[in-house]
């Protein structure tokens, strides 16, 4: 028993006296490994007789749990004391302020949104938002766009995947389905306007399949095309900062809308430069007053309701504003570029502060 016992407190002796894992692992061995001290007593117990066997065999194995079990805590209390080491070097303040040279930059897009909003904003729209993933209904059939019409095609929209009833879901192609379903669930009158994602199957020079779109819509009991001209004139004015600039529209058509104009900024092209304002014209948006037949469709009755919608691309504001060359670069989500483009996160544009000082 003796040399049990003065085996295991001088084992124990050593497992506390350790100050690494690594010595843990050797003393393990050197105990309770194929050849260690302790195994080897094992190994003597078949010389010794059945009673003395047992007894004997019982104190080696509680010898063997208690060294054990004393490395296994001494192995928690380093890996417990390595983390707190760790965690006091790598200690970070959170309370420090930002780097200047680590804060993001706001994309021209969104920036550009922000400001387009704000002029609504204070001409007292408010802003609706809809799904990115429409039914036909929503996005052509209560818009007055015929089922025959170019825009339904399978190369010109993203359709999804057929569902089992037939029906087949598509990427909003403009973001007017927002419109249809806010005057489904809202009673008039209405002025909101709907910025978000459009997504349309074309790609070159000037089109990406995914772009962004401002519509608005103003529905009461009066509305002309006079309120339209002066809700859009006042709006193109604030968003290029030229207080004079004129402002035309053109006939023109669209299912949605009757009648329907294209407008026009006035722009100076020179040899190769080119600035918003001046007498050259550029068109800018569309518009219109509703057609009866998308109120009804949206559950608007259009004997005592009408008003105006009009569209506009947000990327293009932003190339005009910004006199950014390449739409491509705007989803390229390169650092550098947005660097040189994009805006201070607290450049938050207001009309009172001018948008874009
Ligand atoms: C445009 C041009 C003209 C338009 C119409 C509607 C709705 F849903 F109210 F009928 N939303 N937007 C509209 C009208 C859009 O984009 C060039």
């Amino acid at each position: 028993m003796d040399d049990l016992d003065t085996l295991t407190r001088a084992v124990l002796d050593r497992v506390a006296a350790a100050s690494a894992a690594s010595e843990l692992e050797d003393l393990r061995v050197g105990a309770l490994g194929k050849k260690g001290t302790i195994t080897e007593l094992v190994k003597g117990l078949g010389s010794l007789g059945p009673e003395e066997r047992k007894a004997r065999g019982q104190a080696v194995n509680l010898a063997k749990d208690a060294i054990a079990a004393a490395i296994d805590a001494r192995k928690a209390s380093f890996a417990a004391r390595d983390l707190e080491a760790k965690l006091a070097t790598e200690r970070i303040d959170v309370t420090l302020p930002v780097r200047p040279e680590a804060l993001g930059r706001i994309h021209p897009v969104s920036q550009v949104m922000d400001e387009i909003i704000a002029i609504f904003a204070a001409q007292g729209f408010t802003v609706a938002e809809g799904p990115d993933i429409e039914d036909d209904f929503h996005n052509f059939t209560a818009l007055n766009i015929p089922a025959n019409h170019p825009a339904r095609q399978m190369h010109d929209s993203f359709y999804l995947p057929r569902k089992a009833d037939g029906t087949q879901m598509l990427l909003r192609t403009h973001t007017s389905p927002v419109q249809i379903r806010h005057m489904q669930s809202h009673q008039p009158p209405h002025r909101i306007i709907a910025p978000g994602r459009t997504y349309r199957c074309d790609s070159d020079q000037t089109h990406t399949p995914m772009f962004h779109q401002v519509e608005g819509l103003v529905i009461d009991r009066n509305i002309h095309m006079g309120h339209l001209k002066g809700v859009l004139e006042d709006f193109v004015r604030t968003i290029f900062g030229v207080p004079d600039l004129s402002f035309r529209f053109r006939p023109s058509h669209f299912p949605f809308t009757e009648p329907s104009a294209e407008a026009d900024i006035g722009c100076t092209r020179k040899g190769g430069e080119f600035k918003i304002g001046g007498s050259d014209w550029l068109e800018i948006l569309g518009c219109g007053m509703v057609h009866p037949k998308v109120l009804e469709a949206a559950g608007v009755d259009s004997t005592e309701w009408q008003g105006f919608a009009f569209g506009l691309g947000i990327d293009r504001i932003a190339m005009l504003k910004y006199g950014i060359p390449d739409l491509r670069a705007f989803f390229e989500a390169d650092l550098r570029w947005l660097r040189h483009y994009g805006f201070a996160p607290l450049d938050i544009p207001s009309v009172a502060g001018g948008l874009n000082q």
